[in-house]
Protein backbone atom coordinates (compact mmCIF):
# COMPACT_ATOMS: atom_id res chain seq x y z
CA UNK A 1 0.00 0.00 0.00
CA UNK A 2 2.49 2.32 0.87
CA UNK A 3 3.74 2.39 -2.59
CA UNK A 4 0.91 3.89 -3.71
CA UNK A 5 2.19 7.13 -1.74
CA UNK A 6 4.74 10.01 -2.71
CA UNK A 7 6.15 12.31 -0.20
CA UNK A 8 6.57 16.54 -0.54
CA UNK A 9 8.49 17.49 2.27
CA UNK A 10 7.70 21.23 2.31
CA UNK A 11 11.74 22.46 3.47
CA UNK A 12 10.70 26.19 3.89
CA UNK A 13 9.97 29.32 2.61
CA UNK A 14 12.28 32.23 3.06
CA UNK A 15 13.49 30.77 6.47
CA UNK A 16 13.05 34.22 8.25
CA UNK A 17 11.50 32.89 11.08
CA UNK A 18 14.42 30.68 12.21
CA UNK A 19 17.42 33.68 10.97
CA UNK A 20 20.64 33.48 11.87
CA UNK A 21 20.55 29.84 11.69
CA UNK A 22 19.53 30.00 8.12
CA UNK A 23 21.57 32.91 7.32
CA UNK A 24 23.49 30.80 5.47
CA UNK A 25 21.76 27.46 5.04
CA UNK A 26 18.52 26.02 3.91
CA UNK A 27 15.59 25.33 6.79
CA UNK A 28 15.89 21.57 6.32
CA UNK A 29 19.76 21.89 6.94
CA UNK A 30 19.30 23.37 10.48
CA UNK A 31 21.20 20.93 13.04
CA UNK A 32 18.64 19.70 15.47
CA UNK A 33 19.04 17.51 18.74
CA UNK A 34 23.03 17.78 18.08
CA UNK A 35 23.60 15.09 15.79
CA UNK A 36 20.14 15.74 13.52
CA UNK A 37 19.49 17.76 10.77
CA UNK A 38 15.44 19.14 10.70
CA UNK A 39 14.61 17.33 7.22
CA UNK A 40 15.83 14.13 9.14
CA UNK A 41 12.55 14.32 11.24
CA UNK A 42 10.08 14.29 8.36
CA UNK A 43 12.06 12.13 6.63
CA UNK A 44 12.42 9.39 8.74
CA UNK A 45 8.74 9.07 9.36
CA UNK A 46 8.42 8.46 6.16
CA UNK A 47 11.36 5.92 6.05
CA UNK A 48 9.58 3.80 9.10
CA UNK A 49 6.30 4.20 7.39
CA UNK A 50 7.38 2.52 4.02
CA UNK A 51 6.87 5.47 2.52
CA UNK A 52 10.04 6.13 0.77
CA UNK A 53 10.01 7.72 -2.51
CA UNK A 54 10.48 11.74 -1.03
CA UNK A 55 11.05 15.03 -2.69
CA UNK A 56 12.33 18.08 -0.07
CA UNK A 57 11.16 21.17 -1.57
CA UNK A 58 13.22 23.90 -0.63
CA UNK A 59 13.58 27.87 -1.70
CA UNK A 60 17.23 27.68 -1.84
CA UNK A 61 19.37 25.11 -1.87
CA UNK A 62 22.91 24.81 -0.05
CA UNK A 63 25.74 22.91 0.30
CA UNK A 64 25.22 21.42 3.33
CA UNK A 65 21.91 20.25 2.42
CA UNK A 66 22.50 18.67 -0.22
CA UNK A 67 25.79 16.74 1.19
CA UNK A 68 23.59 15.87 4.33
CA UNK A 69 21.02 14.21 1.67
CA UNK A 70 23.50 12.53 -0.66
CA UNK A 71 25.41 10.99 2.41
CA UNK A 72 22.55 9.89 4.17
CA UNK A 73 19.71 8.51 2.01
CA UNK A 74 21.38 5.92 0.08
CA UNK A 75 19.33 2.87 -0.88
CA UNK A 76 19.79 -0.19 -2.97
CA UNK A 77 19.97 -0.66 -6.48
CA UNK A 78 16.75 -2.86 -6.15
CA UNK A 79 15.10 -0.61 -4.15
CA UNK A 80 12.64 2.31 -5.93
CA UNK A 81 13.68 4.74 -2.82
CA UNK A 82 14.58 7.65 -3.14
CA UNK A 83 15.34 11.16 -1.15
CA UNK A 84 15.36 14.07 -3.58
CA UNK A 85 16.07 17.80 -3.25
CA UNK A 86 13.65 19.66 -5.34
CA UNK A 87 14.62 23.34 -5.26
CA UNK A 88 12.69 26.53 -6.39
CA UNK A 89 14.04 26.64 -10.43
CA UNK A 90 13.55 29.21 -12.81
CA UNK A 91 11.98 28.06 -16.19
CA UNK A 92 11.13 30.14 -18.92
CA UNK A 93 7.06 29.69 -17.96
CA UNK A 94 8.37 30.69 -14.31
CA UNK A 95 10.56 32.97 -13.31
CA UNK A 96 9.73 33.19 -9.67
CA UNK A 97 10.64 31.61 -6.58
CA UNK A 98 7.88 29.31 -4.63
CA UNK A 99 5.00 32.03 -3.96
CA UNK A 100 3.67 29.91 -1.02
CA UNK A 101 3.25 25.92 -0.16
CA UNK A 102 0.67 25.34 -2.73
CA UNK A 103 2.69 27.30 -5.21
CA UNK A 104 5.55 25.27 -4.39
CA UNK A 105 3.82 22.16 -4.63
CA UNK A 106 2.22 22.74 -8.02
CA UNK A 107 6.01 23.92 -9.62
CA UNK A 108 7.00 20.30 -9.00
CA UNK A 109 4.18 18.56 -10.05
CA UNK A 110 5.83 17.94 -13.79
CA UNK A 111 8.82 15.99 -11.48
CA UNK A 112 6.49 13.43 -10.28
CA UNK A 113 3.92 13.40 -12.53
CA UNK A 114 5.72 10.33 -14.56
CA UNK A 115 6.03 8.10 -11.29
CA UNK A 116 3.44 5.10 -10.07
CA UNK A 117 1.63 6.69 -7.16
CA UNK A 118 -2.31 7.05 -5.62
CA UNK A 119 -1.81 9.74 -2.97
CA UNK A 120 0.65 12.53 -1.98
CA UNK A 121 1.75 13.11 1.28
CA UNK A 122 2.75 17.22 2.15
CA UNK A 123 4.44 17.13 4.97
CA UNK A 124 6.23 20.56 6.96
CA UNK A 125 10.07 20.43 7.37
CA UNK A 126 10.11 22.27 10.75
CA UNK A 127 8.10 20.07 13.08
CA UNK A 128 9.34 17.47 15.93
CA UNK A 129 7.35 14.54 16.08
CA UNK A 130 6.65 10.70 14.96
CA UNK A 131 3.88 9.45 13.51
CA UNK A 132 2.62 6.18 11.89
CA UNK A 133 1.71 8.03 8.42
CA UNK A 134 0.39 4.29 7.54
CA UNK A 135 -2.35 4.36 9.93
CA UNK A 136 -3.10 8.50 8.36
CA UNK A 137 -3.20 6.58 5.10
CA UNK A 138 -5.41 3.75 6.12
CA UNK A 139 -7.93 6.77 8.12
CA UNK A 140 -8.20 8.27 4.17
CA UNK A 141 -8.60 5.08 2.37
CA UNK A 142 -11.50 3.36 4.79
CA UNK A 143 -12.92 6.81 4.84
CA UNK A 144 -13.38 7.21 1.06
CA UNK A 145 -11.52 11.54 1.52
CA UNK A 146 -10.19 13.11 -0.95
CA UNK A 147 -8.21 15.32 1.36
CA UNK A 148 -7.27 14.35 5.04
CA UNK A 149 -5.51 16.88 7.54
CA UNK A 150 -4.09 15.51 10.59
CA UNK A 151 -5.19 17.29 13.39
CA UNK A 152 -4.65 17.86 17.09
CA UNK A 153 -6.36 19.54 20.06
CA UNK A 154 -4.32 22.81 20.87
CA UNK A 155 -4.92 25.34 23.68
CA UNK A 156 -6.95 29.15 22.95
CA UNK A 157 -3.56 31.10 23.53
CA UNK A 158 -1.89 28.71 20.58
CA UNK A 159 -4.57 28.81 17.98
CA UNK A 160 -4.06 31.63 16.76
CA UNK A 161 -0.62 30.16 15.48
CA UNK A 162 -2.20 28.19 13.22
CA UNK A 163 -5.65 27.14 11.02
CA UNK A 164 -8.48 25.74 12.80
CA UNK A 165 -11.67 23.83 12.18
CA UNK A 166 -14.21 22.04 13.29
CA UNK A 167 -15.96 18.86 12.18
CA UNK A 168 -18.88 17.10 12.00
CA UNK A 169 -19.10 13.90 14.14
CA UNK A 170 -18.18 11.52 11.13
CA UNK A 171 -14.59 13.63 11.27
CA UNK A 172 -15.63 15.56 8.04
CA UNK A 173 -14.26 19.22 8.21
CA UNK A 174 -16.95 21.58 7.77
CA UNK A 175 -15.29 24.36 8.13
CA UNK A 176 -11.14 25.94 8.44
CA UNK A 177 -9.78 29.36 9.32
CA UNK A 178 -6.68 30.08 9.24
CA UNK A 179 -4.42 31.62 12.03
CA UNK A 180 -7.65 33.48 13.41
CA UNK A 181 -6.97 36.13 15.48
CA UNK A 182 -8.06 35.87 19.33
CA UNK A 183 -11.36 38.08 19.47
CA UNK A 184 -12.39 35.46 16.57
CA UNK A 185 -11.70 32.77 18.37
CA UNK A 186 -14.51 31.82 19.65
CA UNK A 187 -17.00 29.86 17.57
CA UNK A 188 -13.73 27.84 16.92
CA UNK A 189 -13.76 25.35 19.69
CA UNK A 190 -14.76 22.13 19.07
CA UNK A 191 -15.91 19.12 21.01
CA UNK A 192 -12.88 16.98 22.56
CA UNK A 193 -11.69 14.37 25.03
CA UNK A 194 -11.92 15.07 28.74
CA UNK A 195 -7.78 14.40 28.83
CA UNK A 196 -7.46 17.47 25.91
CA UNK A 197 -10.03 19.70 28.08
CA UNK A 198 -8.32 19.74 31.14
CA UNK A 199 -5.52 20.60 29.42
CA UNK A 200 -7.61 23.66 28.01
CA UNK A 201 -6.61 21.93 24.83
CA UNK A 202 -10.44 22.89 23.31
CA UNK A 203 -9.49 23.85 19.24
CA UNK A 204 -8.62 21.02 16.45
CA UNK A 205 -5.33 22.53 14.68
CA UNK A 206 -4.21 21.85 11.60
CA UNK A 207 -0.77 20.01 11.83
CA UNK A 208 -0.24 20.89 8.16
CA UNK A 209 0.42 17.68 7.34
CA UNK A 210 -2.05 16.43 4.43
CA UNK A 211 -3.07 13.38 2.46
CA UNK A 212 -4.94 14.54 -1.35
CA UNK A 213 -5.94 11.80 -3.44
CA UNK A 214 -3.92 12.26 -6.76
CA UNK A 215 -6.46 13.24 -9.06
CA UNK A 216 -8.02 15.94 -6.60
CA UNK A 217 -4.38 17.39 -6.20
CA UNK A 218 -3.82 17.83 -9.73
CA UNK A 219 -7.47 19.49 -9.97
CA UNK A 220 -7.13 21.63 -7.37
CA UNK A 221 -4.20 22.88 -8.10
CA UNK A 222 -5.02 23.23 -11.86
CA UNK A 223 -8.85 25.07 -11.03
CA UNK A 224 -7.43 26.67 -8.06
CA UNK A 225 -4.42 28.23 -10.56
CA UNK A 226 -4.13 31.74 -8.82
CA UNK A 227 -4.21 30.14 -5.18
CA UNK A 228 -0.11 30.08 -3.63
CA UNK A 229 -1.16 28.33 -0.42
CA UNK A 230 -2.58 25.51 1.29
CA UNK A 231 -3.96 26.94 4.67
CA UNK A 232 -4.84 30.29 3.15
CA UNK A 233 -6.50 29.50 -0.13
CA UNK A 234 -6.80 25.57 -0.85
CA UNK A 235 -7.79 23.91 2.14
CA UNK A 236 -11.03 26.51 3.12
CA UNK A 237 -11.62 26.16 -0.70
CA UNK A 238 -11.84 22.63 -0.94
CA UNK A 239 -14.06 22.62 1.81
CA UNK A 240 -16.33 25.10 0.71
CA UNK A 241 -16.47 23.40 -2.66
CA UNK A 242 -17.80 20.40 -0.69
CA UNK A 243 -15.41 17.63 -1.15
CA UNK A 244 -14.44 15.34 1.16
CA UNK A 245 -11.58 16.57 3.43
CA UNK A 246 -11.05 14.63 6.54
CA UNK A 247 -9.92 15.11 10.23
CA UNK A 248 -7.51 12.22 11.21
CA UNK A 249 -6.91 13.15 14.79
CA UNK A 250 -3.78 12.57 16.17
CA UNK A 251 -2.53 12.25 20.08
CA UNK A 252 0.44 11.82 20.37
CA UNK A 253 3.66 14.02 20.31
CA UNK A 254 4.31 17.00 18.08
CA UNK A 255 5.44 20.56 18.28
CA UNK A 256 5.88 23.14 15.41
CA UNK A 257 9.88 24.44 15.82
CA UNK A 258 9.51 27.33 12.87
CA UNK A 259 10.92 29.76 15.27
CA UNK A 260 14.07 30.77 17.30
CA UNK A 261 12.53 30.29 20.85
CA UNK A 262 9.89 26.76 19.81
CA UNK A 263 13.29 25.60 18.28
CA UNK A 264 15.29 26.32 21.51
CA UNK A 265 12.63 24.83 23.77
CA UNK A 266 12.12 21.68 21.38
CA UNK A 267 15.81 20.92 21.15
CA UNK A 268 16.11 21.59 25.18
CA UNK A 269 13.27 19.46 25.89
CA UNK A 270 15.00 16.84 24.69
CA UNK A 271 17.19 16.62 28.04
CA UNK A 272 13.74 16.42 30.41
CA UNK A 273 13.72 13.03 32.52
CA UNK A 274 11.12 11.77 30.19
CA UNK A 275 11.22 13.57 26.90
CA UNK A 276 8.33 13.95 25.20
CA UNK A 277 10.28 12.88 21.83
CA UNK A 278 11.84 10.11 22.26
CA UNK A 279 14.58 9.54 20.37
CA UNK A 280 15.71 5.91 22.21
CA UNK A 281 12.40 4.63 20.50
CA UNK A 282 13.83 1.78 18.25
CA UNK A 283 10.96 1.44 16.16
CA UNK A 284 10.67 4.62 15.39
CA UNK A 285 14.42 5.51 14.98
CA UNK A 286 15.72 8.59 13.48
CA UNK A 287 17.84 8.61 10.93
CA UNK A 288 21.07 10.92 10.19
CA UNK A 289 24.26 10.39 8.89
CA UNK A 290 26.67 7.62 10.16
CA UNK A 291 29.93 9.65 10.63
CA UNK A 292 32.16 7.23 12.32
CA UNK A 293 33.38 9.70 14.88
CA UNK A 294 35.44 8.83 18.48
CA UNK A 295 33.41 8.70 21.24
CA UNK A 296 32.85 11.88 23.52
CA UNK A 297 35.21 12.63 26.12
CA UNK A 298 34.05 14.53 28.94
CA UNK A 299 34.96 15.21 32.79
CA UNK A 300 32.90 17.67 34.61
CA UNK A 301 29.62 17.84 35.76
CA UNK A 302 26.83 17.40 33.22
CA UNK A 303 22.86 18.02 34.73
CA UNK A 304 20.13 16.52 32.11
CA UNK A 305 22.33 17.37 29.08
CA UNK A 306 22.91 15.63 25.86
CA UNK A 307 26.37 14.75 24.79
CA UNK A 308 27.29 14.28 20.83
CA UNK A 309 29.77 12.28 19.53
CA UNK A 310 33.11 13.28 19.17
CA UNK A 311 32.80 16.24 22.16
CA UNK A 312 35.45 17.17 24.59
CA UNK A 313 34.49 18.64 27.46
CA UNK A 314 36.98 19.62 30.04
CA UNK A 315 36.42 20.40 33.46
CA UNK A 316 33.06 22.31 32.90
CA UNK A 317 29.72 22.73 33.91
CA UNK A 318 26.59 22.23 32.02
CA UNK A 319 22.63 21.75 33.17
CA UNK A 320 19.83 21.79 30.33
CA UNK A 321 22.20 21.91 27.26
CA UNK A 322 22.42 19.82 23.95
CA UNK A 323 26.13 19.73 22.67
CA UNK A 324 26.17 18.94 18.93
CA UNK A 325 28.94 16.86 17.04
CA UNK A 326 32.95 17.69 17.65
CA UNK A 327 32.24 20.20 20.41
CA UNK A 328 35.37 21.38 22.47
CA UNK A 329 34.67 22.68 26.18
CA UNK A 330 37.32 24.31 27.72
CA UNK A 331 37.77 24.08 31.79
CA UNK A 332 35.69 26.19 34.23
CA UNK A 333 33.12 26.90 32.33
CA UNK A 334 29.29 27.04 33.14
CA UNK A 335 26.75 26.35 30.52
CA UNK A 336 23.07 26.09 31.05
CA UNK A 337 19.54 26.47 28.92
CA UNK A 338 21.73 26.38 25.59
CA UNK A 339 21.95 23.94 22.24
CA UNK A 340 25.83 23.60 21.55
CA UNK A 341 25.84 23.25 17.81
CA UNK A 342 29.40 21.78 17.68
CA UNK A 343 31.74 22.07 14.70
CA UNK A 344 31.64 21.00 11.22
CA UNK A 345 35.53 19.51 11.64
CA UNK A 346 38.45 19.29 13.96
CA UNK A 347 41.06 21.88 13.45
CA UNK A 348 44.35 20.36 12.88
CA UNK A 349 47.40 21.63 14.18
CA UNK A 350 48.21 24.24 11.51
CA UNK A 351 44.76 25.15 11.53
CA UNK A 352 45.22 26.23 15.44
CA UNK A 353 48.71 28.23 14.83
CA UNK A 354 47.14 29.97 11.99
CA UNK A 355 44.33 31.07 14.44
CA UNK A 356 46.65 31.86 16.69
CA UNK A 357 48.58 34.31 14.70
CA UNK A 358 45.37 36.26 14.16
CA UNK A 359 44.72 36.23 17.49
CA UNK A 360 41.68 33.98 17.21
CA UNK A 361 40.68 30.87 20.05
CA UNK A 362 40.30 27.52 18.68
CA UNK A 363 36.85 26.75 17.36
CA UNK A 364 34.46 25.73 20.55
CA UNK A 365 34.46 27.17 23.95
CA UNK A 366 37.37 28.04 25.96
CA UNK A 367 38.04 28.39 29.91
CA UNK A 368 35.70 29.80 32.42
CA UNK A 369 33.19 31.01 30.39
CA UNK A 370 29.32 31.54 31.25
CA UNK A 371 26.86 31.20 28.87
CA UNK A 372 22.90 30.92 29.85
CA UNK A 373 19.44 30.64 27.43
CA UNK A 374 21.78 30.47 24.30
CA UNK A 375 21.91 28.90 20.56
CA UNK A 376 25.89 28.60 19.14
CA UNK A 377 25.79 27.67 15.63
CA UNK A 378 28.27 26.03 14.25
CA UNK A 379 32.17 26.50 13.64
CA UNK A 380 32.30 29.42 16.08
CA UNK A 381 35.35 30.41 18.21
CA UNK A 382 34.48 31.41 22.02
CA UNK A 383 37.66 32.39 23.57
CA UNK A 384 38.56 32.17 28.06
CA UNK A 385 36.28 34.10 30.41
CA UNK A 386 33.60 35.02 27.80
CA UNK A 387 29.69 35.86 29.32
CA UNK A 388 26.80 35.27 27.32
CA UNK A 389 23.29 36.09 28.30
CA UNK A 390 23.78 35.89 31.90
CA UNK A 391 22.81 39.56 33.24
CA UNK A 392 19.45 41.13 32.91
CA UNK A 393 17.33 39.58 29.98
CA UNK A 394 18.58 41.17 26.95
CA UNK A 395 16.25 43.15 24.51
CA UNK A 396 15.43 41.55 20.93
CA UNK A 397 17.49 43.03 17.96
CA UNK A 398 20.21 41.45 15.03
CA UNK A 399 23.59 42.04 15.70
CA UNK A 400 26.80 41.63 13.03
CA UNK A 401 27.93 38.37 15.28
CA UNK A 402 24.79 37.28 17.23
CA UNK A 403 20.98 37.95 17.39
CA UNK A 404 18.58 37.53 20.13
CA UNK A 405 15.20 36.67 19.64
CA UNK A 406 12.77 36.47 22.67
CA UNK A 407 15.46 36.99 25.19
CA UNK A 408 17.61 33.49 23.45
CA UNK A 409 20.95 34.94 22.41
CA UNK A 410 21.97 33.33 19.38
CA UNK A 411 25.40 33.45 17.87
CA UNK A 412 25.87 33.32 13.94
CA UNK A 413 27.60 30.30 12.30
CA UNK A 414 31.47 30.60 12.78
CA UNK A 415 32.01 33.82 14.67
CA UNK A 416 35.11 34.61 16.60
CA UNK A 417 34.31 35.86 20.14
CA UNK A 418 37.54 37.14 21.74
CA UNK A 419 38.82 36.59 25.78
CA UNK A 420 36.77 38.43 28.03
CA UNK A 421 33.93 39.38 25.36
CA UNK A 422 30.28 40.09 26.62
CA UNK A 423 27.16 39.65 25.49
P1 LIG B 1 2.64 27.51 8.75
O1 LIG B 1 3.63 26.53 9.25
O2 LIG B 1 2.66 28.87 9.35
O3 LIG B 1 1.14 26.93 8.84
P2 LIG B 1 3.67 27.90 6.16
O4 LIG B 1 4.51 29.06 6.48
O5 LIG B 1 2.87 27.90 4.92
O6 LIG B 1 2.63 27.63 7.21
O7 LIG B 1 4.63 26.62 6.19
C1 LIG B 1 4.30 25.26 6.08
C2 LIG B 1 5.58 24.51 5.76
O8 LIG B 1 5.94 24.79 4.43
C3 LIG B 1 6.79 24.90 6.60
O9 LIG B 1 7.60 23.75 6.79
C4 LIG B 1 7.49 25.91 5.75
O10 LIG B 1 8.86 25.97 6.03
C5 LIG B 1 7.23 25.37 4.37
N1 LIG B 1 7.15 26.40 3.35
C6 LIG B 1 6.56 27.61 3.41
N2 LIG B 1 6.70 28.28 2.27
C7 LIG B 1 7.41 27.48 1.42
C8 LIG B 1 7.90 27.62 0.10
N3 LIG B 1 7.67 28.72 -0.57
N4 LIG B 1 8.62 26.61 -0.43
C9 LIG B 1 8.86 25.49 0.27
N5 LIG B 1 8.42 25.29 1.53
C10 LIG B 1 7.70 26.27 2.11
C11 LIG B 1 0.82 25.65 8.27
C12 LIG B 1 -0.65 25.59 7.88
C13 LIG B 1 -1.52 25.74 9.14
C14 LIG B 1 -1.12 24.67 10.13
C15 LIG B 1 0.38 24.78 10.43
C16 LIG B 1 0.85 23.66 11.34
O11 LIG B 1 -0.94 26.60 6.93
O12 LIG B 1 -2.88 25.61 8.79
O13 LIG B 1 -1.87 24.82 11.32
O14 LIG B 1 1.12 24.67 9.21
O15 LIG B 1 2.19 23.87 11.67
P1 LIG C 1 26.32 24.02 8.20
O1 LIG C 1 25.07 23.72 7.47
O2 LIG C 1 26.38 23.26 9.48
O3 LIG C 1 26.60 25.48 8.36
P2 LIG C 1 28.39 24.03 6.15
O4 LIG C 1 27.61 24.07 4.91
O5 LIG C 1 29.01 25.31 6.62
O6 LIG C 1 27.49 23.41 7.34
O7 LIG C 1 29.51 22.96 6.09
C1 LIG C 1 29.22 21.60 6.12
C2 LIG C 1 30.42 20.74 5.70
O8 LIG C 1 31.52 21.49 5.28
C3 LIG C 1 30.91 19.87 6.82
O9 LIG C 1 30.39 18.59 6.69
C4 LIG C 1 32.44 19.89 6.71
O10 LIG C 1 32.88 18.65 6.19
C5 LIG C 1 32.75 20.93 5.69
N1 LIG C 1 33.62 22.02 6.18
C6 LIG C 1 33.23 23.28 6.43
N2 LIG C 1 34.27 24.05 6.79
C7 LIG C 1 35.38 23.29 6.75
C8 LIG C 1 36.78 23.52 7.01
N3 LIG C 1 37.24 24.70 7.36
N4 LIG C 1 37.60 22.47 6.91
C9 LIG C 1 37.14 21.27 6.54
N5 LIG C 1 35.84 21.00 6.26
C10 LIG C 1 34.98 21.97 6.37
Amino acid sequence: MSNAVISLILGGGSGTRLYPLTRRRSKPAVPVAGKYRLVDIPVSNCLNADMNRIFVLTQFNSASLNKHIKNTYSFSHFSKAFVDILAAEQTPDNPTWYQGTADAVRQCLHHIENFEYEYVLILSGDQLYQMDFREMLQHHIESQAEVSIATIPVTAKDASDFGILKTDNKGMITSFTEKPKQDALGPWSSPVSEEMQKEGRNYLASMGIYIFSRQTLYDLLNDQAAATDFGKELIPYAINADMKVVSYQYTGYWTDIGNISSFWEANLGLTDEIPKFNLFDESKTIYTRARMLPPAKISGTLKNTIISDGSIISDSYLERCVVGLRTRIGSGSSITNSYVMGSDYYQTLEDLARAKAKGHPPIGIGNNCRINNAIVDKNCSIGNNVEINVGERLPDGDYELYAVKDGIVVLKNGVVLPDGYVI
